[in-house]
């Protein structure tokens, strides 16, 4: 006979196992959330009506203020990890009943690792976050975007494409990039994704929310953010990027994944302030970092890899 438990085990959030609806039947949960795993199971998202209180995104809004100067010309686009500087960004990122929430996705302990603030629409080309920030074992990341007030047809709102998480995870190598130090080759892979997306069948959606209102994406649903129509109207939002425990945590852009030159990032959880050990199957992995690139020192020989690096510093080419 088939040992059903084994045959179903993979390397995957349960919320995107091929087995889910039979992994759902062993799971004792309220119709609430029955209602929220079989939502994002299927359409690789899942949004939450006022999760994050006003008076909390008001305190929030008050602090970050100063780091959007009044000429609008010279406004960033984005500001990253402003959770370093203020308490109430962390806060954002680190709500209980949103950890709740992904504990019940995820069945392992959430890792608020990144944070963007936005004052207006970003108008991002369709993208998969994945291609920024992946795991081993994969899928173990998601994001989740905080609207600091109302999004609408002239501000820039996101857009998605409902299911698109299904699709494999393309990288750079799949459709033929060499991996990068710079942007300089990420508008061909939004040209890619977006083609992908309109000739496959995949239907892009654009999301309103109201103050409050949270979205939760998962890894490798395409996403991106509208163009903005209303002139200089503000879409004030945060979007914080968790990871999982238990996994390696690297950038698929900067790696060469067949040379086993994973590009492991440097994960610090936001909730706690404590950086977080990359780990296999359980097991703590070590890390070297040359500066430009960190890599895996596993119980794998990664000596080449090491020399490779050298080499390059120091000859400012690639030695083979
Ligand atoms: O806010 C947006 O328009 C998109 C943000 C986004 O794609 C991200 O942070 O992953
Ligand atoms: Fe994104």
């Amino acid at each position: 006979m088939k040992n059903v438990a084994v045959a179903q085990k993979m390397n995957l959030p349960w919320v995107e196992s091929p087995f889910f609806n039979d992994l759902l039947l062993k799971r004792n949960l309220t119709p609430e959330q029955r209602e929220r795993v079989v939502h994002y199971n299927r359409e690789g998202f899942l949004l939450l009506h006022q999760q994050v209180s006003h008076d909390l995104i008001d305190r929030t809004l008050r602090e970050i203020e100063s780091e959007y100067p009044a000429n609008v010309g010279e406004q960033p686009s984005r500001h990253q990890d402003l959770w370093k500087k203020y308490a109430s960004v962390r806060e954002i990122a680190s709500q209980p009943q949103i950890f709740d929430v992904l504990r019940l996705l995820y069945e392992r302990e959430p890792i608020p690792f990144q944070t963007l603030n936005f004052k207006f629409g970003t108008q991002q080309r369709a993208h998969s976050d994945t291609i920024h920030f992946s795991s081993v074992p994969a899928r173990f990341m998601c994001g989740v975007w905080v609207a600091m007030e109302e999004t609408n047809a002239n501000n820039g709102p996101l857009f998605y494409y409902p299911r698109s998480h299904r699709q494999k995870e393309f990288n750079y190598f799949d459709i033929g990039i060499e991996a990068e130090e710079n942007y300089a080759e990420y508008p061909h892979y939004e040209e890619f994704m977006e083609e992908f997306m309109e000739t496959n069948g995949y239907q892009r959606q654009e999301i309103h929310m109201q103050k409050g209102d949270v979205l939760i994406w998962s890894s490798n649903l395409v996403h991106g953010g509208m163009p903005i129509k209303g002139g200089n109207v503000t879409r004030w939002s945060q979007v914080t990027h968790y990871y999982f425990e238990g996994c390696m945590y690297y950038s698929p852009r900067f790696s060469d994944m067949f040379a086993n030159n994973l590009n492991l990032r440097h994960v610090v959880n936001i909730a706690t302030g404590k950086v977080i050990q990359h780990s296999e199957n359980g097991r703590p992995i070590e890390t070297i970092n040359t500066g430009k690139f960190r890599y895996a020192v596993s119980h794998n020989f990664t000596l080449p890899v090491l020399l490779k690096e050298v080499f390059k510093k120091v000859l400012g080419r690639k030695p083979f």
